[in-house]
């Protein structure tokens, strides 16, 4: 017991010099599960060493809020590491790039740029729905028969960033996308992972498979970008700005014009490759992974189905398609989405946060430059907050009537929270709504008779993602007659 006002160390897990707590981490399961099993051993805040650092696991909300909210600005590091290294040129993206004016300034400039597509023809919304359309049309034409919805889910959640980062899109088969698709698997199978190589450096200089699919990715990742870039430049022009990319060349010549903050800002070639890689990156896998998680807990609870679907048929019809303004006419809809996002959190450790200054979390001394992770599962299923928290029940988001929005708990915190907050969240609410409500007015998701319901358990990386699964979405009755007497209106 420490003297009054005196701060107290942390319950910490054994640990040995060098290797640090290795011995007491080794572990079955995913970190998240494993870091939510030393809960009952260690309290709801330790410390372990990962190598020669020191980390500490931050695991109810409390807490959480300390670091990212109230004391957001002291934690709003970044540690560097081996694969985050490689996949950002070191850091000079906005993700991983330490606290920096650089680190700032490319946040705003992004922020800025995705305000632009507000309104108007180019609105967010119109590019969501023309991608949500064509799936569908696919998704018609596939009927009946059980596929991996993956791949047609990918692609019309890469042609919305891809139009907002580039101006264009993938059509089906296009080689430029499968080699996408394969390099960013790739990459989400290797970095970030707290692998050997992240916790020991030294090990990058030994003959490592994982360390070399991720450097053939990124070198794959970075031939793509650098086209784009290339062509970006070649027809820049001031006065036209069609989409980020656009944005950040503008920015970099108006701050060479000036001649003064290019240095400080860090507008270098890399540092713009880099940011629009960031938001390319993140805007595939995150928004695609959740729409996968969203179908597989639609399988497995056919009656949450059968609600949305008679809310859809209730509140839009099949006279007209989905749109931004049902948002708040939707809220069993709204309901899942988050319902989703908690019981599968897409990244359940967030990133990693650095204290950037001596400081203290409740009663605990911090050190500067200590490591922070927030356990977004053990906030997500932490009994004491949520009812049943491994049942997908979307009601717990809802009022006694269910008829409107409510948060049962204060521990929920799927995009982050304070500085480093995420940058994409209104974008993927927006795409998460639009092409779940187109598909599921026209579709029936189910299983193939006879056939077992498929796997809720993720596989932990950078995001978490399901295992690969295969449905079949069955048009609804009504919908058949209805497309026909289109065909044959238009032809
Ligand atoms: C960071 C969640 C979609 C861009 C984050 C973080 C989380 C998160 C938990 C880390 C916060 C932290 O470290 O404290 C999600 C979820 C998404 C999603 C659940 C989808 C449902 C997107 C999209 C974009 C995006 C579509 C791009 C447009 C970013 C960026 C960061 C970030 C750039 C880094 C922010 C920083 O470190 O300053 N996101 N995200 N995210 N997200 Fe998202
Ligand atoms: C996904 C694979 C891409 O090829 C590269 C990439 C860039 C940004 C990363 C993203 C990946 C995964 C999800 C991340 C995102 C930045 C923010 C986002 C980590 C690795 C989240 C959920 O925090």
């Amino acid at each position: 017991h420490g003297f009054l006002g005196d701060d107290r160390a942390l319950p910490s897990l054994p640990s040995f010099p060098i290797i640090g707590s290795l011995l007491s981490l080794r572990s079955d399961c995913a970190p998240h599960i494993f870091f939510q099993q030393l809960q009952k051993k260690y309290g709801d805040i330790y410390s372990l060493m990962m190598g020669s650092h020191k980390v500490i696991i931050v695991n109810n909300h409390h807490y959480a809020k300390e670091v990212l909210l109230r004391k957001g600005k002291v934690f709003a590091g970044r540690p560097r590491t081996v694969t985050t290294d490689i996949l950002t040129r070191d850091g000079k993206d906005i993700a991983f790039a330490d606290y920096s004016a650089t680190w700032k300034f490319h946040r705003k400039l992004v922020h800025g740029a995705l305000g632009m597509f507000g309104e108007g023809t180019a609105s967010i919304e119109k590019i969501i729905c023309s991608e949500a359309s064509s799936m569908c049309e696919i998704l018609t034409n596939l009927q009946s028969s059980a596929i991996d919805l993956a791949p047609e889910l990918t692609r019309a959640v890469t042609n919305v960033v891809c139009t907002l980062c580039f101006s264009s899109s993938y059509s089906r088969g296009d080689p430029e996308f499968e080699a996408m698709l394969q390099y960013s698997q790739g990459i989400v199978d290797t970095v970030a992972k707290d692998s050997l190589v992240d916790i020991f450096p030294w090990l990058q200089f030994f003959p490592n498979k994982d360390l070399r699919i991720l450097q053939r990715c990124v070198s794959i990742r970075d031939q793509l970008l650098q086209k784009k870039y290339d062509e970006h430049k070649a027809d820049f022009s001031n006065n036209i700005q069609r989409d980020l990319l656009d944005a950040l060349l503008r920015a970099k010549h108006s701050s060479e014009n000036n001649n003064t903050i290019t240095q400080d800002v860090g507008l270098t070639d890399d540092h713009l490759l880099m940011t629009v890689g960031d938001i390319f990156g993140a805007g595939v896998e995150t928004t695609t992974t959740v729409l996968k998680w969203s179908i597989l807990y639609l399988v497995h609870h056919p009656q949450v189905q059968k609600k949305i679907h008679e809310e859809l048929d209730s509140k839009i019809g099949r006279d007209r398609h989905p749109q931004v303004n049902d948002r708040g006419n939707l809220p069993y809809l709204e309901a899942t989405i988050r319902e989703v996002l908690r019981i599968r959190p897409v990244s359940p450790l967030l990133i990693p946060h650095v204290a950037l200054s001596d400081t203290n979390i409740g009663e605990y001394t911090v050190q500067k430059g200590t490591r922070v992770i927030v356990n977004l599962w053990s906030l997500h299923h932490d009994k004491k907050e949520w009812k049943n928290p491994e049942l997908f029940n979307p009601d717990r988001f809802l009022n006694e009537e269910g008829n409107s929005l409510c948060c049962p708990s204060l521990s929920y915190l799927p995009f982050g929270a304070g500085v480093r907050v995420c940058l994409g969240e209104a974008l993927a609410k927006l795409e998460l709504f639009l092409f779940l409500s187109w598909i599921l007015q026209r579709f029936t998701l189910e299983v193939p008779t006879g056939q077992p319901l498929p796997e809720l358990q993720g596989k932990f990386g950078v995001v978490l993602q399901p295992q690969k699964y295969k449905v079949i979405a069955r048009l609804r009755t009504g919908w058949e007659t209805k497309l026909q007497s289109q065909n044959s209106e238009s032809g």
